[in-house]
């Protein structure tokens, strides 16, 4: 998913000399007790103190906030903090769920809403777990994201044999139209195409060749979003990328074919209101560029469209074993991008891939050759806050006031 660069001599020599911000950081850390949960309030679009706007989140005037948390953090700025998590682990884990309303105001489902977990034949729609998502969140005052209406991936078996140039447009339409009505009123945002940019398809405009370029063509974009904002004009309406972040040829080729997508979709008027960059960062990747990063931003910004970080988290595979040195590295990477981020005005939201070290698609997509556990997220294995989670605080805090 993204290139890999081991890290340079200079590079870990400097992890070294922050070392004392890191004992720093751990002392803080060792004092962090988690504690219960408020009763929340049950109202749609309200997190403690705050209450979520269409692009954002305006604090009460009278907001008891709670300090401490990255939600809280965000609120102040205008920002919504939220996570990935799974059916599974949330209807299990009682302590990570504790952690999870402690931490997140806004909750995008990890896989139960696509395809493959809705489909479960050409004719039928299984909503189970979706729905029993959508009422947690509603229950304990979280957002709640749609991912993802449109992708190459996770379809299901039947897909293949059933799918073809006649009926595609039918079965797009139709897919739409049924989950985004059945969420609609309580969705934040949905990722409405999903990686429909890859250059190395060679396709024209830098397109993947996914079923539905072959069969719809590029149109297919621009009718998923007019679908979906029939279907629920509320949500903010998405299209989400990968590797996107780095200032590597690949991937400024790849910014440069979902610039002019979206140049494309505008001039069309296609409804489409932000771009979801996915960042899933590498820290071994040394070639951040915050200038290139901050053009592209811009450029997004200027169209109209807001920004939202939708998958975030820092794989360290290629990192040293020391996971004080992955720690250090993962957090700096965590910030680094985030400032730049978040000095862009348009963003909205921050969302990482998932909340603890115990829960990540990386464990078992991007495992270390020394069997390490790995740790790319906020929250260690113990729910306790990482040096990660005190630069995402930090990142929020640091950012200048959006005001509404
Ligand atoms: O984290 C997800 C993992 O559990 C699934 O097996 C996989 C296939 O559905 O998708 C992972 O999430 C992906 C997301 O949906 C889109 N962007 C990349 C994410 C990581 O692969």
């Amino acid at each position: 998913m993204f290139e890999k660069r081991a890290l340079p001599r200079r590079e870990v020599l400097y992890l070294g000399l922050s070392s004392l911000i890191g004992v720093i950081a751990n002392l803080v850390n060792k004092t962090h007790e988690p504690s219960p949960p408020d009763p929340l309030p049950r109202q749609e679009g309200r997190i403690r103190g705050a209450i979520a706007t269409r692009f954002g989140i305006r604090i009460a005037a009278n907001a008891k906030v709670a300090e401490s948390s990255l939600k809280a953090r965000a609120a102040t700025k205008g920002l919504i903090y939220g996570a990935a998590s799974q059916y599974k682990t949330l209807s299990s884990n009682a302590a990570f769920t504790r952690r999870f309303l402690e931490e997140c105001a806004i909750l995008v489902p990890e896989n139960e809403l696509k395809w493959g977990a809705v489909r479960p034949s050409s004719d039928r729609f299984d909503f189970t777990q979706g729905d029993w998502l959508a009422r947690f969140a509603r229950k304990n005052g979280l957002l709640f994201r749609g991912h993802t209406l449109v992708w190459h991936a996770y379809l299901p078996d039947w897909f293949r044999e059933t799918v073809n140039r006649q009926n595609a447009e039918q079965f797009l339409t139709n897919h739409i139209e049924t989950v985004v009505k059945h969420y609609a009123g309580q969705i934040h945002s949905w990722d409405v195409v999903n990686e429909a940019i890859y250059p190395p398809d060679r396709q024209p405009n830098g397109l993947r060749k996914s079923p539905w370029l072959k069969f719809l063509g590029e149109d297919y974009i621009d009718l998923a979003f007019r679908v979906a904002a029939q279907a629920d004009p509320q949500a903010i309406l998405v299209y989400n990328d990968y590797d996107i972040d780095y200032d590597t040829r690949e991937q400024e080729a790849k910014r440069k074919s979902v610039l002019k997508l979206l140049e494309r979709l505008k001039a069309k008027k296609t409804p489409i209101h932000a771009i979801g960059l996915q960042a899933h960062l590498s820290a071994a990747e040394t070639r951040f560029n915050p200038n290139k990063l901050r053009k592209f931003l811009e450029d997004i910004s200027s169209m109209g469209l807001k920004i939202m970080v939708t998958e975030m988290d820092v794989a360290d595979r290629e990192l040293p074993y020391d996971y004080k040195i992955r720690d250090r590295r993962v957090a700096q990477v965590y910030e680094d991008y985030l400032s730049v981020v978040l000095d862009e005005p348009a963003t909205i939201a921050v969302l990482t891939w998932g909340l603890s070290d115990r829960y990540t698609w990386l464990s078992k997509h991007r495992a270390r050759p020394d069997k390490a556990p790995v740790r790319p997220l906020p929250l260690d294995r113990d729910l306790q806050p990482k040096l990660a989670w005190h630069s995402i605080a930090s990142a929020f805090d640091s950012r200048s006031l959006t005001v509404f």
